[in-house]
């Protein structure tokens, strides 16, 4: 794929049947932490799942009509019947890897609940958007990442991490027969998973990823006669990896294939957009970007996966992300709001106060499993969040969260304003000030560091965390290093997510806005339309 200007794609974009011109679109399509993402398509629909380990609701489902330009429609898991994620379960556990198929009039989804005792699930819905089913669960499933696959005659096949396949009656989610080895990939590759299969032509493929999900992860196929194998690895194995490259996006792997359509193929997958000096930082987790697929020799090619927005310096640009401004006045939280672990009834409200986010206070604070919070995923590496929080009855605030151990805040309460940080276990009270006992608007900005004045150990970015008045002049009570923010810092599976919390008694919270800036804007910085 040619790295063509995106604003002239744009702008033909009317004009394009697909509604982009071919081979140039943004990428990550969905940024943020999207990972392992699964795809199906529907007539001219495609429909997109990813994990959501600790946070509730879970399986965030996309929309699209052109691979391109994804709307959450949905969670797959809303209710805590579908999901329990207890607060002794670390994060980075939780829901993994779900595949998204359509079969027999309906979507199926199978995914694993981690560490939390739910095992390999399945779901059913007539519609993508919801109400998904109660979990189907399927106890002889010894590996996460299940995949489902039909064959003419019907049959269900689950394979899954390892790579193990075993029939399935996915009725009753009872396994028939026992699981076999299919295939591990390269044998000297870690972490042969994410198993997807699919009848393409007159043969069965077999894709995976290999290779674990950091730096040294990759895609391969193999194909065989039947859905069972016996499997056959294509020559040109690994189909994609960007392992010891220099390119902008990494870890890429983890994929799924669909077909458009007018026949097209398509592949989606995870990456990663390290930033700042070495070994390098991710702070918005693993992504979900799209790439070309072409058949040779009836084996998948796979396109450049690559962006002219990727390269650095990466500037703020329109991504597929929820609107920028949220003044909860509707009677439900959209889709994209996500709690850690749960989100009883008890502790938040959108009529307590109308117009208003009550939380009530449940974990004391970011470093406990209960905290109640309510945020939304970082999607681009310069942004700015603002929020009006009345905190006369509480304390609360505004965080950046990583993980319990992994997150900074600006919290207000008791005539006060207060920056805390918590990296690993290292807690500080990083500055203090006095405050008026009003509505109080909290700010955090975040700003990807140049790569202009690149240094071994530069920053991924810096996080700004402080007051904006009436006027919108910030007043920023401190600057901290983004880095532990990131998963190379932090480890786990996660990106960050920013939101309100509510740390004592009840703290309202009128109105909640998500923008991205301009990288180098700094205090001052541009507001770029989302
Ligand atoms: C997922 C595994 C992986 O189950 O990371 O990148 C795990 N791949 O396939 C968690 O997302």
């Amino acid at each position: 794929m040619d790295l063509i200007d995106l604003q002239a794609a744009e702008a033909t974009e009317s004009t394009a049947a697909t509604g982009w011109v071919d081979g140039v679109f943004a990428n990550p399509v969905i940024a943020g932490m999207h990972p392992d993402p699964s795809i199906c398509r529907v007539g001219e629909d495609y429909y997109l799942a990813c994990s959501s380990f600790e946070y509730f609701p879970g399986v965030p489902i996309f929309h699209s009509r052109d691979l391109v330009h994804w709307e959450q429609i949905g969670n797959a898991l809303e209710r805590p019947s579908q999901l329990f994620l207890p607060t002794t379960m670390p994060s980075s556990a939780g829901v993994y890897a779900p595949t998204l198929r359509h079969h027999d009039g309906r979507f199926w989804l199978i995914t694993t609940n981690v560490a939390s005792g739910g095992g390999t699930m399945m779901f059913t819905a007539a519609d993508p958007a919801g109400p998904w089913s109660e979990p189907i669960r399927v106890p002889g499933i010894g590996g996460i990442d299940p995949d489902l696959a039909w064959d003419e005659q019907g049959r269900c096949w689950c394979t899954y991490a390892g790579i193990e396949q075993v029939r399935l009656d996915p009725a009753t989610g009872q396994t028939l027969g026992s699981p076999r080895r299919l295939w591990s990939g390269d044998p000297g590759a870690q972490a042969p998973e994410a198993p997807h299969l699919y009848q393409v032509g007159g043969h069965w493929y077999l894709l995976i990823a290999e290779g674990g999900t950091e730096r040294g992860h990759a895609v391969s196929i193999a194909r065989g006669p039947a859905p069972d194998g016996p499997f056959e690895p294509c020559p040109a194995n690994p189909i994609l990896t960007h392992r010891g490259t220099n390119r902008p996006i990494q870890n890429t792997g983890h994929a799924d294939l669909v077909e458009a359509v007018d026949g097209s193929w398509w592949m989606v997958l995870l990456g990663v957009r390290p930033g700042g000096g070495t070994p390098g930082w991710h702070v918005l987790g693993r992504e979900t970007f799209l790439a070309s697929v072409t058949w040779v020799d009836g084996w998948p090619v796979v396109g450049e996966v690559a962006d002219v927005m990727t390269a650095p310096p990466w500037p703020a640009r329109p991504v597929a992300a929820p609107p920028a401004r949220d003044d909860f006045d509707s009677g439900t939280l959209r889709p994209h709001w996500v709690s850690v672990r749960s989100r009883p009834d008890e502790f938040w409200s959108l009529t307590d106060r109308p117009g208003w986010l009550t939380l009530r206070a449940r974990g004391g604070s970011l470093d406990d499993t209960d905290v109640m919070f309510v945020g939304r995923r970082q999607q681009h590496v310069s942004c700015r969040a603002t929020t009006l929080a009345d905190t006369g009855k509480g304390r609360g605030g505004l965080s950046v969260r990583l993980d319990e151990a992994h997150h900074y805040e600006i919290e207000a309460g008791d005539g006060e304003v207060r920056v805390m940080a918590r990296t690993g276990s290292l807690r500080s009270l990083v500055a203090t000030r006095s405050a008026p006992h009003r509505p109080i608007r909290l700010r955090v900005d975040v700003l990807a560091s140049s790569p202009a004045d690149w240094h071994p150990c530069k920053e991924p970015d810096v996080i700004q965390l402080g007051v904006e008045g009436p006027d919108g002049a910030f007043d920023m009570l401190a600057e901290i290093d983004g880095r532990y923010l990131s998963t190379e810092v932090a480890g786990g599976f996660t990106g960050r997510v920013i939101g309100m919390y509510a740390a004592e008694g009840t703290v309202h919270f009128d109105w909640f806005v998500y923008e991205p800036i301009e990288r180098s804007s700094a205090t001052t910085g541009a507001i770029l339309a989302p």
